[in-house]
């Protein structure tokens, strides 16, 4: 069971810290799972509502392609597939039909944006003239600021014409189409990325974006790569995943009597993970005026767009945090009181933010020295009660003024008791008495 650092509630709080000789254990910044689909429903079902949606029709789409797209599932299902990684894949089919060619184009758009961090797929592609299946990221922003000031990085598009070679391709104003920025990768020995899976990756940080296969980078694009007078759109920018097998066109040219009449695109998974976020800064460790305490405080990184979980928080009595280190996770507060320290003894911290998105780097260290004595002002004398005080605060003076009121009316009944023929209070019981409520009119109920 985790012990928890507490949130500092004020300045008389007394928050403990039980230390504990924790081993000494770095935290590794450690990119986080944030988004995937293993495409592993039944057979013929079709890829999850929750995460995909379509792009349908025929109008082109920019390039001349010959293909309409559809949200049937002809073009677009899970199947069974035991080269996949768990035995179930996603088909994205391209139907010829006496020469109408229907497939299927997936997207998150709306439902999901990556941003920093690894975008990977474990996708078998086709082998065909005129194919053209396609792995690729498209700014959110489209809508707003068109393209290609969206900004459109392609992870993987291979040419069913010759698919053993690979294409990574970064887009943005003054860099789109022919001109985009992009780098190759082609398969030694002739093998062919549609003889079997392979993982295709950008790793996305800002100012900064890396392609790769199965692991080995291939393709590198940061600002100073761009073409002069031109801008970076990637910062900050999210942008939606889309899967697609186009066919013709102007980058795939034209299919031909060699082409397959049906080819099916396999996606076993699409995964992303985050990037850690910067470290936090401004670490104070300040004398409480508890003794033995100390308050704490930093300032939170910039999360680049991932979503704080909370703070990492390590101790120990050297600044090589190989002595009595104490280790732990905290919440989203970035102030606390650090308690049952030793008196004098100094206390060296660093601290990391745990995001969505992964662990960021420590601080830089951080300390202070724990004050032997208690400074906390004498508290305020107690004022001098005017009359003897009552219990329960505030009520008390009403059950007072109770019992006063009791008392009297004591005092009365005992008086008329002594004289029920002076009375039309509560003594008329041996005939009718007839008195009025003063200032109502109305006789009361007869006893
Ligand atoms: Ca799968």
């Amino acid at each position: 069971m985790k012990t928890r650092f507490q949130p500092l509630q004020g300045p008389g709080a007394l928050l403990c810290l039980i230390i504990l000789l924790a081993a000494a254990r770095l935290e590794a910044a450690t990119p986080t799972l944030i988004w995937s689909d293993d495409f592993n429903q039944p057979d013929n079902s079709a890829p999850d509502p929750a995460k995909w949606t379509y792009d349908l029709g025929d109008n082109g789409w920019g390039n001349d392609e010959l293909e309409t797209y559809t949200d049937s599932r002809d073009n677009s299902y899970i199947t069974t597939d035991p080269a996949a990684t768990d035995g179930k894949a996603l088909v994205i089919r391209i139907i010829n039909a006496n020469g109408s060619y229907t497939s299927a184009r997936l997207k998150t758009q709306g439902l999901f944006n990556a941003s920093y961090g690894r975008i990977e797929a474990n996708l078998r592609v086709v082998n065909g003239n005129g194919l053209w299946p396609a792995f690729w990221l498209l700014g959110a922003d489209i809508g707003s600021v068109g393209w290609p000031a969206c900004g459109e990085i392609d992870v993987m598009e291979i040419l069913g014409k010759a698919p053993g070679k690979l294409y990574g391709t970064l887009h943005g104003p003054g860099y789109s189409g022919a001109n985009g920025i992009g780098n190759t990768f082609t398969l030694p020995d002739g093998a062919l990325f549609s003889d079997a899976y392979h993982v295709f990756a950008v790793d996305w940080s800002p100012n900064k974006i890396v392609w790769s296969v199965d692991g080995m980078v291939y393709h590198s694009v940061t600002p100073a790569d761009l073409p002069a007078g031109t801008a970076w759109v990637f910062n900050n920018s999210p942008a939606f995943i889309i899967l697609d097998l186009a066919v013709g066109g102007f980058f795939a040219d034209a299919p031909d009597s060699s082409t397959p009449l049906q080819a099916s695109y396999l996606v076993d998974y699409v995964r992303v993970y985050g990037l850690p976020s910067d470290a936090p800064t401004g670490g104070t460790a300040t004398p409480a005026m508890s003794a033995n305490q100390l308050n704490l405080s930093w300032t939170a990184p910039d999360l680049k767009g991932f979503a704080l979980t909370g703070y990492h928080l390590d101790r120990a009595t050297d600044s090589g945090f190989t002595q009595n280190l104490v280790q732990r996770d905290l919440g989203m507060a970035t102030m606390l009181t650090d308690s049952q320290l030793g008196g004098g003894a100094t206390y060296y911290y660093r601290v990391s933010a745990t995001t969505r998105g992964g662990t960021s780097d420590f601080s830089a260290v951080f300390s202070g020295t724990a004050p032997a004595t208690d400074t906390t002002p004498p508290p305020m004398p107690a004022p001098t009660p005017t009359h003897p005080p009552s219990q329960g605060g505030g009520g008390g003076g009403a059950v007072s003024l109770w019992f006063l009121a009791l008392l009297s009316l004591l005092s009365l009944v005992r008086r008329y008791s002594r004289h029920p023929r002076e009375s039309g209070f509560s003594v008329c019981q041996t005939k009718p008495c007839r008195r009025l409520v003063p200032g109502v009119g109305v006789e009361p109920t007869r006893l």
